[in-house]
């Protein structure tokens, strides 16, 4: 069976301690390959050869870092087949989505932030008749990346893309969970003659070696996306030692439907925001709250489409739900919607474990679930269920569903379906959510802030934030 390797200053070896984790197949419930169980010997190692890699990486020509990264992209998309297969045993997504949106979007964030580093320029404040200042914006040095299961290739590009870009070098660990994409990443970048020492990539357990990473003395900045339980781990960790923290981390979106919305598109876009992904995107609208004259309507429709979504084989062009990522988590799932009935609310739809024929009989699939005739404020409806379970409930004035939106620990991101342009816009500035959509859902523009409030994290991402994040402002002034 296949031993992933760590890539440490340009290499691909094993790990110090010899030792190996079992990675499994969700689909199939079954051990199909091995991850190296590394630990801070191995963080140790990638943190030496980083930065023994930056001196030359943070000085060269944009262009020629720009160059290198771009090849990079262009190796993922000659792969697209095989990273999207990959990706999808892997995580248990369709393949067709790893096909369309992860891998794609994976060379699209290192295309996106290869090219913006070439169009960094630097800030001047005139004190008119007195001085000139000017801000230089140098890397930081090198970055922890610390990226989770969900979304792999996808998540684990969007962290280190914007590092490399700046001129940092990087020390980065994928989830336990899903190594596999990193891993043949690792083998594009010797293809594409990444200086070794770069990007360094150690997998293992988050306690092992994330853990290693947030607290080496010799890291200054941690990207982090992942839970927020683990969130505040690496924050108690870090703040001591003054490091520079982003953090994304956990949702509980509100989707609010007006009864003014175009029907259609309100109701298929919320089956995608729903259920994308087996609901395990921390964007995923998972408390849809519909206005009441609408109500009955939209419930009846959205029961109708969830049922007839296929849950099954991955590998299957028609499939639209895969497997969840272990066992374990399926469990948390479930225990969900049991808290759900326990709590009051009536299972619409789904609410059980999915047996799948053949090759996937031991596999970890869940009905697409819709619970109705809950409190805003139980459980369920404040918890991260990162599942597809979704609640819906009714409200009646504005300023009601604005509370009810803004009445968790949570504010990644919020759904306003109206054709009310005036309300659009009213709503979306008191919700207390880094990221609106109105009238559509997951609709990403890079260069556009990407992050949550409260307890959905620490910063942004994207655009011109990621790159500050990674680099150091100086500003020196000169007296004319
Ligand atoms: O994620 P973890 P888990 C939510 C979702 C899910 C819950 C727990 O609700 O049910 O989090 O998931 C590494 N120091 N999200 O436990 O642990 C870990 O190895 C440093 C939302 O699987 O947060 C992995 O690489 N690193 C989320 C990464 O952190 C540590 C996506 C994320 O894993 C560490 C995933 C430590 N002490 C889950 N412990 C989103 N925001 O999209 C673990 N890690």
């Amino acid at each position: 069976m296949l031993k992933i390797s760590n890539y440490i200053n340009g290499q691909l070896v094993a790990p110090v301690s010899g030792s190996y984790l079992e990675n499994v197949n969700p689909a199939e419930g079954k051990v199909y390959s091995y991850l190296p169980d590394s630990d801070a010997r191995d963080v140790e190692a990638a943190v030496v050869a980083a930065q023994t890699a930056f001196q030359s990486w943070s000085q060269m020509p944009l262009a020629k870092r720009a160059a290198i990264l771009l090849k990079i992209a262009d190796l993922i998309d000659r792969d697209l087949d095989q990273l999207a297969l990959a990706e999808s045993v892997d995580q248990g997504k369709p393949v067709k989505l790893a096909k369309s949106v992860d891998i794609p979007r994976a060379s699209a964030n290192i295309r996106f932030f290869a090219t913006a580093s070439m169009h960094v320029a630097a800030e001047s404040h005139l004190m008119e008749g007195e001085a000139i200042n000017y801000t230089t914006r140098t890397p930081i040095g090198v970055a922890g990346c610390i990226s989770p299961w969900n979304l792999p290739l996808y998540l684990f590009t969007w962290k280190i893309a914007p590092a490399l870009a700046s001129g940092c070098t990087v020390v980065a660990k994928p989830s336990e969970l899903t190594p596999m994409t990193a891993f043949l990443f690792s083998k594009l970048c010797v293809e594409a003659g990444l200086p070794a020492g770069v990007l360094n990539i150690i997998h293992g357990l988050g306690k092992k070696v994330g853990q290693a990473i947030v607290e080496h003395p010799l890291i200054p900045a941690i990207s982090f996306t992942g839970g927020t339980v683990t969130g505040k781990t690496i924050a108690a960790t870090a703040a001591p030692m003054f490091k520079k923290l982003s953090l994304e981390l956990g949702g509980k979106n509100p989707n609010i439907i007006f009864a003014d919305c175009d029907f259609e598109e309100a109701i298929a876009t919320s089956i995608n925001s729903s259920f994308s992904n087996q609901g395990e995107i921390c964007l995923c609208g998972s408390r849809i709250l519909v206005e009441h004259s609408l109500y009955d309507r939209f419930v009846n429709e959205f029961i109708k489409r969830t049922q007839a979504l296929p849950v099954g084989d991955p590998l299957s062009e028609t499939t639209r739900l895969g497997a969840l990522i272990s066992e374990g988590h399926m469990q948390k799932v479930l225990s969900y919607i049991e808290l759900a009935k326990q709590e009051g609310g009536t299972i619409a739809c789904g609410g059980e474990r999915v047996k799948v024929a053949g090759r996937c009989e031991s596999g970890y699939f869940a009905a697409p679930t819709v619970i109705t005739g809950l409190p805003q404020t139980c459980r369920t409806n404040q918890e991260e269920i990162f599942g597809p379970v979704v609640t819906i409930m009714p409200f009646d004035a504005e300023e009601e569903v604005i509370a009810f939106a803004n009445s968790t620990a949570y504010g990644l991101s919020a759904t306003i379906w109206t054709n009310d342009l005036k309300r659009a816009h009213r709503v979306a500035h008191q919700l207390k959510s880094g990221i609106i959509w109105i009238n559509c859902w997951l609709l990403r523009d890079l260069r556009t802030p990407f992050g949550g409030m409260k307890q959905s994290g620490v910063g942004r991402e994207g655009g011109w934030e990621a790159m500050r994040f990674f680099t150091e402002a100086k500003n020196v002034c000169v007296k004319l």
